[in-house]
């Protein structure tokens, strides 16, 4: 993957839940040096600033948090994903996790385009498998798997048209699912590894088998990666800390294999909330990850107390 254009595009969403303080996340990752440690393992970088909402009124919904919000996000990072994925490699630098509802979007349809299949890792606490409909609180950030999947409706939305298939989505790192979403996966052929697999097994095995799939299919993989899915002790500056997450080391081996495995082709970083970050810890340990992601090598990680 030697000599990719990695395309920065800041994705401030802070619509897909009500704790402010994502909209931050773009500027704390040009802060922590993103872009300089990409640039260093000799990738060129292109930062296309931030991307903004199409115009949009909001309403005030029943159940929805800023529904047309996160609609108009969705339109327009879509349309950047698409672009980004034409010119380079995409990293989205969130921004609550409602903005892969507009990348993983655009990500599809470039796939389409390029008559390949896409598949998605979903490194996270969450399974984000809500819709509208069997969402408790309300929060959009808690739903862009079932709105790729198309597992139900999303009134107002862009229109999914060709859903992603459930076999192309792994999400490794639960612990914590709503009820209504645990029995839709469990229905569902979406790979799923939760902390006490990673505990028992190791992450690489899943993992490793997983990129196997992708590379047998010859498919493009979008990887997004949500702060919780590591442990909070290493990675506070997330709204939806859940204890017993992944470490440093293995978040570390993931990122290895996937640049091992040049498979990546977009990536989201997600949940950064800077409001709550000591000292800018947890956006520098997201800059550390995607460098790791990008060709780091272990040996040759700067030196850190995080
Ligand atoms: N399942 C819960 C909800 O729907 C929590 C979702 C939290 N999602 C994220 N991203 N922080 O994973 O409200
Ligand atoms: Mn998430
Ligand atoms: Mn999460
Ligand atoms: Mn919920």
């Amino acid at each position: 993957m030697a000599d990719k254009t990695c395309i920065l595009i800041g994705a401030p969403v802070d619509s897909g839940k009500r704790r402010a303080g994502c909209l931050m996340g773009p500027d704390a990752y040009r802060t922590a040096g993103l872009g300089r440690a990409i640039m260093d393992l000799g990738h060129g970088v292109e930062d296309r600033g931030n991307v903004a909402p199409r115009p949009y009124t909001e309403r005030s919904d029943p159940k929805l948090h800023a529904p047309e919000e996160t609609i108009a996000w969705t339109e327009s990072l879509a349309e950047a994903a698409e672009a980004g994925l034409r010119d380079g490699l995409p990293i989205f630098m969130g921004g609550d996790h409602a903005l892969s509802l507009g990348t993983v979007l655009g990500a599809m349809r470039h796939a389409e385009a390029e008559s390949r299949p896409l598949f998605v890792l979903w490194l996270d606490a969450h399974s984000d498998y809500h819709t509208p409909e069997t969402t408790d609180s309300g929060n959009l950030h808690g739903t862009p798997l079932g709105y790729v999947t198309a597992r139900g409706d999303f009134p107002g939305f862009p229109p999914v048209a060709t859903p992603l298939p459930q076999e192309n989505i792994a999400i490794i790192g639960l612990r914590s699912v709503d009820p209504a979403e645990r029995s839709a996966l469990q229905q569902t052929r979406i790979q799923r590894v939760d902390m006490r697999d990673i505990d028992e097994n190791g992450i690489a095995r899943p993992l490793g088998a997983f990129l196997e799939r992708v590379a047998a299919a010859g498919g493009m993989l979008h990887v997004s990666l949500d702060v919780d899915f590591l442990d909070p002790a290493v990675a506070p500056a997330v709204g939806t800390t859940v204890p017993g997450g992944a470490t440093i080391r293995e978040a570390h081996l993931v990122m290895e294999m996937l640049h091992d495995s040049g498979l990546m082709t977009s990536l989201d970083l997600v949940e950064l909330n800077p409001f709550l970050d000591e000292r800018g810890r947890t956006a520098q340990v997201m800059v550390d990850l995607a460098a790791s992601a990008l060709g780091r090598r272990v040996f040759d990680r700067p030196t850190r107390a995080y």
